[in-house]
């Protein structure tokens, strides 16, 4: 019995706020080397596809639903017959974002193109993108800058480049205040690929640019955990960053074996332990936003492999967050991270805020070196007994 209740606790249920986007339950298994190995699925039928895996919310670019060449009235017969879709099957729109990759006018990046007229142009397409968004419901609004870097570094000065991200940012907060669109924007960083280079390339990086724009009450960040990973880093330290900012306005949940091309792996298949700190980290800091799954099926999977795929994704989420539940009440954990935290009141009293009076006890305090250094911080068996946590042992 207690086997079978657990199993039912790894439902997705619409609180749990599990997004998917077109384009990856939509993912054909189209890579640079191989042609498309699944069926196109039309908008309405991934549609039908999430519902019946459990999703709650489908997000999507512009041209995931409406052809860029499409006529004002097939745009609006597209849009009716997915909304249609939408409240038949108990869908939401939490997040849109605008295709500037893809059509070969953005070969050179489109807020940051050396080009006047593709600067002009992808503002155009995103300010339509944005309206399509709104219309459909969603409240964040993501900007990936696949194709805003360089190869050839003379090519363009990355001076100019991010001021001209920085402008189109700004016209484009100015358009949803001139609108009174209540959408906050989440800008997703990538260290590379498609291009050499992507500029502003971390998480980290984005939060800096960000207070240089003129709405930066408006604008976060969406971390991708893949894209920090081909960068090297730790994906929990760039939430933690987000979050501690004030800027954690969406997230990206994948999986990614280290350095290497962009995998967009199912939720936890790789990493384990690095998703379970993850789902700790999002479940006890407070974040309210969906938990979009920036991810999609092996190429090897046919479109019954494409729902295993997200089952996974959500069920290796729900699993983890019962994990950290479990780590909150396991009391050998718990004694180790108490010993952890508890603290030398005569030290303590020294970390006081900068005083004058604080700063002379400061300098004068003596500090036994050695003794302090001889200390064992019992890591290794704290990791031990997390690891045969997620094992299943404890
Ligand atoms: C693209 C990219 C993703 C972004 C999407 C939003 S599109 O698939 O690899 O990481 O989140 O533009
Ligand atoms: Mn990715
Ligand atoms: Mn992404």
């Amino acid at each position: 019995m207690a086997a079978k209740s657990n199993a039912h606790s790894l439902d997705p249920r619409p609180a749990h706020k599990f997004s998917f986007g077109l384009w990856t339950v939509g993912n054909p298994g189209r890579d640079p080397f191989g042609a498309p190995v699944r069926p196109v699925l039309a908008p309405t039928k991934i549609v039908e596809l999430l519902a019946e895996v459990g999703a709650y919310g489908v997000n999507l670019h512009d041209e995931d639903l409406v052809p860029i060449d499409a006529s004002a009235k097939k745009r609006d017969a597209i849009v009716a017959e997915f909304k249609q879709a939408l409240s038949d099957h108990g869908i939401v729109v939490p997040m849109a974002t605008t295709n500037l990759f893809g059509d070969p006018v953005f070969k050179d990046g489109a807020f940051t193109s050396n080009d006047a007229r593709v600067r002009a142009f992808a503002l155009q397409k995103t300010a339509r993108a944005i309206e399509l968004g709104v219309e459909l419901g969603a409240s964040t609004y993501v900007f990936w800058g696949g194709r805003e870097g360089v190869e050839a570094e003379a090519g363009k000065d990355p001076l100019l480049a991010l001021q001209r991200f920085r402008d189109a940012l700004n016209w484009l907060t100015g358009f949803c205040i001139d609108r009174g669109y209540q959408l906050r924007f989440a800008l997703e960083a990538k260290p590379n690929e498609p291009r050499g280079d992507i500029y502003l390339p971390t998480t980290g990086a984005m939060l800096g640019f960000i207070a240089t724009l003129e709405h930066p009450e408006m604008v976060g960040v969406n971390p991708e955990v893949a894209h920090e990973r081909m960068a090297g880093l730790s994906f929990v330290h760039a939430l933690a960053q987000a979050h501690d900012a004030g800027k954690l306005f969406h997230v990206d949940l994948n999986d990614q074996a280290g350095p290497r091309y962009d995998q967009d792996l199912r939720f936890g298949s790789s990493d384990l332990k690095g998703a379970f700190f993850l789902v700790r980290f999002l479940e006890d800091c407070g974040y309210g936003g969906p938990r979009h799954f920036d991810a999609h099926a092996y190429r090897t999977e046919d479109v019954e492999g494409v729902k295993d795929f997200a089952r996974g994704c959500m069920r290796t989420y729900l699993a983890l967050a019962q994990k950290s539940k479990r780590m909150q009440k396991d009391a050998e954990i718990q004694g180790l991270l108490a010993e952890l935290s508890a603290q030398d009141p005569a030290a303590s009293a020294l970390l006081t805020p900068y005083s004058k009076e604080s700063g002379k006890r400061l300098l004068a305090a003596r500090f036994d070196r050695a003794t302090i250094a001889s200390r064992g911080m019992q890591y290794e068996k704290l990791d031990q007994l997390v690891t045969e946590l997620l094992l299943g042992l404890r």
